[in-house]
């Protein structure tokens, strides 16, 4: 992707672990390179079309100065936050923040920090089959609709689905939609658990019913496999309701494991597999 660059902004800033480094403050140097498509900016010469390099200085510095962190870790961390929050077209960010005057006794160049941080695409399913499921599958996408760190980009149609897994219990409400978010998988895990927390879903049985669900399907091609989280979801190759709603918003999505795009697995679970979409 293209990138804009700044090297070494100076900001005489407050950021320390030690009181005196708060008080008397010192200088820091900050680079950052954004990526951006500076395609149609380039093309008609207009800088409504890009981001604006000076309005990026201008942010960093008042950022840096305005805050006081102990850990420069810290204060990349919160920049790199603030600076893809306040400029859109910024797709990712690779933040250095240097301190060439850090408190140390060896002569030394400088010490720095380097983060990259940006938004990532996820995929997640909803379903619901207590109360009413509309409205808990539509707070869903709403509680993230106003989550700034999230941007739901599609949401499918919510489709009709008979129970999987073995358990009796009433039909379900399914679909899925698609958000680039500043979240780790692991955090927007717990912000999907949050807003099942606030539809009033109790954790009683599994793959019993539920208020709504929110499973994480896909992760910007991310494969992993921990106690919490299993990405990507580690049975939805076997599941048409999954699959059918996934595939209207992004068909052609690969699986970063099974190395199939969404309609191939869709295509296979309605030959081979349970039927359980009932309507859309
Ligand atoms: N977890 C691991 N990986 C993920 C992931 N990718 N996304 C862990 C979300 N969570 C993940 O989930 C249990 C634990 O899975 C979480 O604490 C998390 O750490 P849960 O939501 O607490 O419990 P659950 O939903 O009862 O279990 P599970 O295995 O998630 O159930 P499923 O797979 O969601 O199945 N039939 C139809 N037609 N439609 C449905 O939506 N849903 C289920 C539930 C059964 N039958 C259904 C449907
Ligand atoms: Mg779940």
């Amino acid at each position: 992707m293209d990138q804009i660059i700044v090297e070494d902004l100076q900001v005489y800033a407050y950021h320390g672990v030690y009181q005196k480094e708060n008080e008397e403050g010192q200088n820091f140097y900050v680079s950052v390179t954004l990526d951006t498509d500076t395609r149609d900016a380039g093309l008609a010469d207009d800088l409504e079309l890009s981001t604006n390099y000076g309005e990026v200085c201008r942010f960093l510095y008042s950022f840096l100065r305005e805050h006081t962190y102990k850990l420069i870790e810290t204060a990349a961390e919160k920049c790199a936050e603030a600076l893809l929050l306040q400029f859109p077209r910024v797709r990712q960010v690779a933040l250095e923040l240097k301190k060439p005057e850090a408190p140390i006794t060896i002569p030394f160049g400088s010490v720095s920090v380097r983060i990259v941080r940006g938004w990532r695409r996820a995929y997640i399913a909803c379903g619901s089959n207590m109360g009413d499921r509309e409205a808990h599958l539509d707070a869903g996408v709403c509680a993230l609709r106003e989550d700034p760190k999230c941007r739901v980009l599609r949401v499918s149609g919510w489709m009709e689905t008979t129970p999987y897994g073995g358990v009796e219990q009433g039909d379900f409400l399914n679909g899925a939609f698609s958000v680039e978010t500043l979240y780790t998988p692991e955090e927007l895990l717990e912000v999907l658990q949050g807003i099942e927390r606030s539809e009033n879903r109790e954790r009683k049985e599994r793959w019993g019913p539920r208020t709504l669900d929110l499973d994480i399907l896909l992760y910007e091609g991310t494969v992993m496999d921990t106690e919490r989280l299993i990405i990507p979801h580690r049975d939805m190759k076997n599941r048409d309701f999954v699959l059918k709603p996934l595939a209207q918003i992004a068909p052609y999505e690969i699986h970063p494991v099974l190395g199939k795009a969404i309609v191939e697995l869709l295509e296979e679970v309605e030959t081979d597999g349970e039927k359980h979409v009932l309507s859309n």
